[in-house]
């Protein structure tokens, strides 16, 4: 095989944090905090900690579905938690989330605070807490974990891999781009044949798996991710789009992915949400 970068992997790596990029200036090889930070706590049971990225949306979603079925108990302080900036590198944050990723929830509403990272976690910490968008049946419940184990490991594919070369890495390279664009239309496809078949992930019943996967793949078909629907032929996944667009029709999935969005139209920017009037407008709250 011929070599045409020009590149040969030293006997040992080193850390090169000049290597370009646009996250080489948060990325690191190594774990822990990097500074002292409290994180605020507000006056809810729960203090979520994030950014409006398809991680963080999960969670903002699942809450305010939550909320939307007049569950006052799951009401939360969402406080943005700036990753480009490297608040992720608080001490705070990190003793809530070793990783250093968003999101990150304390759960307050016991005698002991409860710390709990993943958004996969997150969302079966609430399903199961409160009882709801995890079906009751068995093998639905399992089909329900299935969908959302499938997407803790496929989304990294999609965002780390594909992404990151389509978008985010200081140049083009064919070779990823092409082995992660193929990647993600068998995602796609994987997901096409199935929701051809069933209204939601899990069978009938909208869950939580749902929401973790709509979160990337639903907005890669809406066009929101990465630029990439034109260049991953979305229109083809008709099933795919049929459900994204149902999910994105909920009021509550309207007000989630507004929590702690810190870019895009001003009007649609969130920097933290402490209670439901923050999603109304000025005039609204005169
Ligand atoms: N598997 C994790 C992934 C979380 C994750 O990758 N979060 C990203 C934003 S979408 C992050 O915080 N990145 C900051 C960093 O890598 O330093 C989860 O689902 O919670």
């Amino acid at each position: 095989m011929s070599d045409t970068t020009g590149y040969t992997p030293p006997k040992v790596w080193t850390w090169d944090n000049e290597s370009g990029g646009r996250f080489a200036s948060i990325n690191r090889p190594i774990a822990g905090s990097t500074h002292d930070k409290e994180l605020p706590v507000g006056e809810h049971p729960f203090q979520l900690y994030s950014l409006a990225t398809p991680n963080g949306v999960k969670v903002t979603v699942m809450f305010e579905e939550l909320l939307e079925l007049g569950i006052s108990e799951a009401e939360y302080d969402a406080w943005t938690v700036n990753i480009s900036e490297g608040e992720q590198f608080g001490s705070g944050f990190v003793a809530i989330n070793p990783n250093s990723k968003i999101p990150a929830l304390l759960d307050r509403s016991g005698e002991t605070p409860v710390r709990v990272f993943e958004s996969g976690s997150i969302l079966v910490h609430l399903a199961e807490k409160f009882g709801h968008f995890l079906p009751k049946d068995p093998a639905a419940r399992t089909e329900a974990f299935n969908w959302l184990f499938w997407q803790m490991g496929s989304a990294p594919f999609l965002g780390g891999g594909f992404g990151h070369f389509y978008a985010y890495a200081p140049e083009k390279f064919e070779y990823p781009i092409n082995r992660y664009a193929m990647e993600v239309k068998r995602q796609l496809d994987v997901l096409d044949k199935h929701l051809a078949e069933n209204d939601y992930l899990a069978g009938a019943e909208y869950s939580i798996a749902d929401m973790a996967v709509w979160s990337w793949y639903g907005a890669l078909v809406l066009g929101r991710l990465y630029e990439a629907a034109e260049f991953l032929s979305v229109s083809e996944y008709t099933h795919v789009l049929r459900w994204a667009k149902a999910i994105n029709d909920r009021p509550a999935v309207k007000r989630g992915i507004r929590v702690n969005k810190v870019w895009g139209d001003e009007a649609t920017q969130m920097r933290e949400r402490h209670s439901a009037d923050d999603f109304k407008s000025p005039a609204e709250t005169a």
